[in-house]
């Protein structure tokens, strides 16, 4: 990508995730949706360029080939023109039609799915992402993992009010809408981070509603599916131990899970393998042991109006046990 068109990218979206420089530009998709909708989108203005154009030129032609000049008689006065007037209603009517055409058959292939797409159920909430891969029994939240070369289809379904799945490299977006689902087609062509945001005001904190993309080889991402699957990794470690009688002794266990252990609740981001992603709160913070502690002495501080409470109350030493106990959830 050109420095003009990433500062240009950078500058008109505003975008850039804490730790990332993943480019954000719509015009090089990723996806083979999306290389088809910029390839229409190119068409469509190459041509409304070139008759941009030759408008221009006729134009001045005729104002300085015509141009009125001293002595000159009053021009003799014509009333229309049949043959004029016949080819701009059918030149324009007829690259309308091809163009319609175009758009049908892009319309077609962008949201078709093969039957055997690897299906990624993707729901909004104020303010993260939960990804479902029913399929695969996998659940996790603001990273979402996807092989290259393989279709998809993800399933957009908001928990709470309407949030926007965008992320630029797809070259397209759709709502995320309570009580409905709207499918979004992609397959990326080539490994690589593709990050993006919620583009649908949606509360407080809708700026930190991050997206990220991790694509991956398909045998990449055959391991992490096997990591994932498995339950959470006991704890390593006096400090984790008690870093997980903490958290099972806690409100975490009303909204978090953590599969392998009696904590079930849906209200916040899967933890059972929390250690393997590489940000928390939706992009807000890189996943570290320090900031993993930040983030649960007080989230509010961090993102401020976060659905999750705080834990002051908690000792420094108690909130670095918890961090070390999600921190070994790999
Ligand atoms: C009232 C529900 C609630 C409780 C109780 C709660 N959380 Fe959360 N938690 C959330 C929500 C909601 C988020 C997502 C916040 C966001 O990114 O906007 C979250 C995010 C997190 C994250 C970041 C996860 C990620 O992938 O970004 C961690 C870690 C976490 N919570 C740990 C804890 C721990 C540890 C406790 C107990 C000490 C706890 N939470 C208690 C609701 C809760
Ligand atoms: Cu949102």
């Amino acid at each position: 990508m050109s420095p003009l068109r990433r500062s240009l990218s950078a500058g008109l979206l505003g975008l850039t995730v804490s730790g990332c420089q993943a480019p954000l530009d719509s015009f090089a998709p990723v996806t083979t949706q999306g290389q088809s909708i910029v390839g229409l989108f190119t068409l469509a203005l190459a041509i409304s360029a070139l008759i941009f154009l030759l408008v221009i030129v006729v134009l001045t032609v005729v104002l300085v080939r015509f141009r009125a000049r001293p002595g000159d008689e009053e021009p003799p006065q014509v009333e229309g023109n049949q043959r004029l007037e016949i080819g701009w209603t059918a030149a324009p009517a007829l690259i309308l039609a091809v163009m319609f055409v175009l758009t049908l058959r892009t319309m077609t292939s962008v949201n078709a799915s093969p039957p055997s797409a690897l299906r990624v159920r993707v729901i909004g909430h104020q303010w993260w992402w939960e990804y479902q891969y029913p399929d695969l029994g996998i659940v996790t939240a603001n990273e979402l993992h996807l092989p290259a070369g393989t279709p998809a289809q993800l399933e957009l379904t908001g928990a709470d009010v309407i949030h926007s799945f965008w992320v630029p490299q797809f070259g397209w977006k759709r709502d995320t809408i309570p009580g409905k689902i709207n499918l979004l087609p992609v397959q990326i062509d080539q490994p690589g981070i593709y990050d993006g945001a919620c583009t649908e005001y949606c509360g407080t904190q809708h700026a930190w509603m991050r997206i990220r993309v991790v694509g991956q080889s398909p045998s990449d991402f055959d391991a992490w599916v096997q990591q994932q699957r498995t339950p959470a990794l006991p704890p390593s470690g006096d400090l984790a131990s008690r870093g997980q009688s903490l958290y099972l002794s806690n409100t975490c266990v009303n909204c978090h899970t953590i599969q392998g252990t009696p904590s079930n609740g849906r209200v916040g981001p899967d933890l059972t393998h929390v250690g393997s992603r590489s940000l928390i709160g939706s992009g807000v913070l890189a996943n570290t042991p320090d900031n993993l502690a930040r983030w649960i002495h007080n989230p509010h501080d961090i993102k401020p109006g976060v659905l999750m409470p705080d834990y002051r109350t908690l000792s420094n030493d108690d909130v670095r046990a918890l961090a070390a106990y999600l921190e070994g959830l790999k």
